[in-house]
């Protein structure tokens, strides 16, 4: 007989901005490769590496595809397999015995495993409303940067992507493009082939600082001074537009007089560079600016995640404003466009289900802070202890701060945990039950996008594998075994797919092509029209002063700054590894081949005052851990900055470890967000 080949449209799940669309290969219903889809603009055809080895990761050999209960200590990953019914039934006992008490002893912990709509917030929020859960507040990424954003903009909004092509002096702040934002990258190639500058401010020297013309590498945490230093350069030479300025800002008088503060010779002690850098930055604006080129600012979030990171965003997105930047289509500033997207979420999460619950405000828990959370008795501030977490689309053990307080967390005999995953993760070898989950070639879902503006459809390529279930199915049955019998409940997963978008939003398009575009305009902001209560770009915010804050952009200093300990005078970071995403693919061999072993990246004079050699085991400690890992002694890393590269699996680094051993849960200026790069540590050969 001859093999039947099908081709499926579909979406990458992952937490990257360039959402691609990529297209399944099926031979006799085994998935045999996943490849770009080229009529998708933005995909052109290309994955990157670690998609490119989808099915090896579907098919791994260690695929959860059983339930799983737990029959050893928790943390040692000792499972029997048991039947679903078996498990459903004892879950939902268990729960329904925890409601009955207070369902706010319940905690659901998710994110962006899979940012798609349906197998991320649909039936499981539905599920956790009509329960009265605690809600879980979805900080560990990006709130800081939107906070900043939110203020100043007045939302998640900037250029289109595929217009930095055409721009002039691109600054990439804070983003390793080559390594997070490939598609970007994409089109920044294609600016520097038409004449473009190209610079990067980042405290590590990337591969995408590599190819950059400038390579700014400040002290983590510095990037509110270094943007007020070249407004201060703007403002000396007259590189500002006034027309833009009165039209479509308010507060530029104060923000004058606050940039005037800071002299490039004051930011650069500060950031720990030459002054010259930033006078040059600053002339390459101005020679733009005087030229009418565009100029264009791809953020990303990499420069959020200190205890400034929210005002350091607002002090970078005055920049374009005050360069009237926006004018042109290749002008402005990208950090997401996640707003432009109008995803029905009450439709999807129907937090109406809340009434029926019995508790209408269910206390809201801090994900970037699990560690101590879990560890918290009942208090009258705090509420109930937490008795039980449902855990999906995440991997809380590895990725959230301060790792040791986590797993103490985790580790706890009378907290119940059901972890739904596809592998057996550093978190759910803390689970009682294991549910094995679908993959994206094995469900269906539809996406949003945070760094282009289509949505995309991603259908099911296969059958699902062994006793595998969509996170929607699972809630489901958890939701009829509680007797929820809101018709919601039965919605599947199309109908949820297509619930997600207005009817503008074209589903017999996306299930043809796999993917729409938005209207949205090529120049956001080109005629002011900012999403603030003012309309205007708020260069000074009444809402941040009301709530008795600086309404100017501030500059803070990091909770652990350089030097304000002696025991610890290196600062770290702890950036992505470029063929892992977060912790995800750690455990795919041929990716894990390429990264070879966790690593800190260190200046030779740091690692030479350490008698530390290329090569060398060494230990990175603080008060909060040791994390044991291999010193690459070179110039990837500045001086007085080790980079830690993220996020290993406990389990498969070098003593149990990851970087998170060493991070603290004190949360940024603004958003309520971790800061993973605001982080004092001292190392020694091991
Ligand atoms: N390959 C790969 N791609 C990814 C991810 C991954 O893990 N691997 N993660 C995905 C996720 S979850 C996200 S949120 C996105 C975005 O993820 P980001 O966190 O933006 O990741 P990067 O592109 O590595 O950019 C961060 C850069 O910021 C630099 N940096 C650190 N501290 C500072 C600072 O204080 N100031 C400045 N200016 N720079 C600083 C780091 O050295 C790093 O090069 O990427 C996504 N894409
Ligand atoms: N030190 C340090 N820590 C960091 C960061 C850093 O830069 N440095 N980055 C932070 C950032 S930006 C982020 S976004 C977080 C990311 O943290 P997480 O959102 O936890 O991301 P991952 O580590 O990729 O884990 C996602 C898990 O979801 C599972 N999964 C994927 N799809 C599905 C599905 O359909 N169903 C189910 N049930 N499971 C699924 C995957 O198998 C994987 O184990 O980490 C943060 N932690
Ligand atoms: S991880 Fe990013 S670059 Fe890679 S396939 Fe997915 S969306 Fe594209
Ligand atoms: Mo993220």
């Amino acid at each position: 007989m001859t093999p039947t080949t099908r081709r499926i449209l579909g979406a990458c799940p992952h937490d990257c901005p360039d959402t691609c669309s990529f297209v399944t290969q099926v031979v006799d219903g085994v998935a045999v490769k996943v490849q770009g889809n080229p009529a998708h603009p933005q995909t052109g055809g290309v994955l990157c590496t670690k998609v490119s080895r989808y099915t090896e990761r579907t098919y791994h050999p260690q695929r959860v595809l059983t339930p799983l209960r737990r029959i050893g200590p928790k943390g040692h990953g000792r499972f029997e397999p048991v039947g679903w019914d078996e498990a459903l039934d004892d879950i939902a006992a268990r729960l329904k015995a925890i409601a009955t008490r207070d369902p706010q002893a319940i905690l659901p912990y998710s994110y962006a495993g899979t940012m798609g709509l349906v197998q991320g917030e649909s039936i499981a929020a539905r599920f956790f409303h009509r329960l009265g859960a605690s809600r879980l507040d979805r900080t560990i990424c990006a709130s800081a940067g939107a906070a900043g954003l939110e203020y100043t903009l007045g939302g998640k909004l900037g250029m289109r992507v595929e217009f930095f092509a055409e721009s002039r002096l691109i600054l990439i702040w804070g983003s390793n493009s080559i390594g997070s934002n490939l598609h970007f990258w994409r089109y920044a190639q294609e600016a520097k082939r038409q004449g473009a500058k190209l610079v990067c401010i980042d405290p590590r020297r990337t591969e995408t600082a590599d190819k950059c013309h400038d390579h700014l590498a400040i002290l983590p945490g510095t990037d509110a001074a270094l943007a007020y230093a070249l407004m201060h350069e703007c403002i000396a030479h007259g590189w500002l537009d006034h027309g833009y300025i009165a039209r479509h800002t308010v507060g530029w008088p104060p923000l004058r007089d606050r940039a005037l503060e800071w002299s490039p010779e004051r930011a650069a002690a500060l950031c720990g560079i030459p002054a010259e850098q930033i006078t040059r930055l600053a002339q390459d604006m101005g020679r733009c600016f005087e030229r009418q080129e565009p100029i264009a600012i791809r953020l990303n979030y990499g420069m959020q995640r200190t205890h400034g990171g929210g005002n350091a965003v607002r002090a970078v997105a005055c920049l374009p404003a005050i360069l009237g930047a926006w004018r042109h289509r290749a002008g402005g500033l990208l950090l997401s466009n996640s707003g432009a997207f109008p995803v029905r979420r009450d439709a999807l999460q129907r937090p109406d289900l809340l009434a029926q619950s019995g508790v209408p405000h269910p206390r809201l828990i801090n994900m970037s802070t699990i560690g101590d959370d879990l560890l918290r008795p009942a208090s009258p501030e705090f509420g109930p202890r937490i008795e039980a977490l449902v855990v999906y689309n995440s991997n809380p053990v590895a990725v959230a701060p301060e790792s040791g307080k986590v797993v103490a967390g985790f580790a706890r005999d009378d907290l119940f945990t059901v972890v739904l995953e596809h592998f057996l993760t550093d978190t759910a070898d803390h689970a009682d039950y294991v549910l094995p989950a679908t993959t994206q070639l094995e469900h269906w879902d539809i996406h949003a996008s945070y760094g282009h503006t289509d949505v995309l459809l991603n259908r099911p390529a296969i059958e699902p594998l062994g006793q595998a279930r969509p996170n929607t199915q699972i809630f489901r049955e958890l939701a009829r075994r509680l007797g929820f019998d809101n018709p919601c409940f039965a919605d599947d997963d199309e109908t949820l797919c297509r619930q997600a978008f207005p009817a503008e939003v074209d589903f017999d398009a996306l299930l043809r092509d796999g993917f729409v575009s938005l209207p949205v305009p090529e120049a956001p902001f080109a005629e002011g029209g900012f999403p603030t209560p003012s309309g205007k770009c708020e260069l000074f915010s009444e809402r941040l002063q009301a709530m008795g804050r600086d309404g100017l952009p501030e500059v803070l200093p990091n909770h652990e700054a350089i030097g304000s300990d002696v025991r610890y005078p290196l600062a770290m970071i702890s950036p992505p590894a470029r063929h892992f995403l977060n912790s995800t693919f750690v455990n795919v061999q041929s990716l894990r081949d390429v990264e070879g072993e966790p690593v800190l990246e260190i200046h030779p004079h740091d690692a030479a005052a350490r008698g530390i050699a290329d090569g060398d085991r060494v230990t990175v400690f603080n008060d909060r851990g040791c994390y044991e890992c291999v010193a690459r002694v070179g110039l990837r890393a500045r001086p007085g900055v080790v980079n830690g590269l993220g996020i290993w699996w406990r389990k498969l680094g070098l003593n149990g470890t990851n970087v998170n051993e060493l991070t603290h849960q004190r949360l940024t200026d603004l958003g309520r967000a971790p800061t993973f790069y605001d982080c004092l540590v001292e190392v020694r050969r091991a």
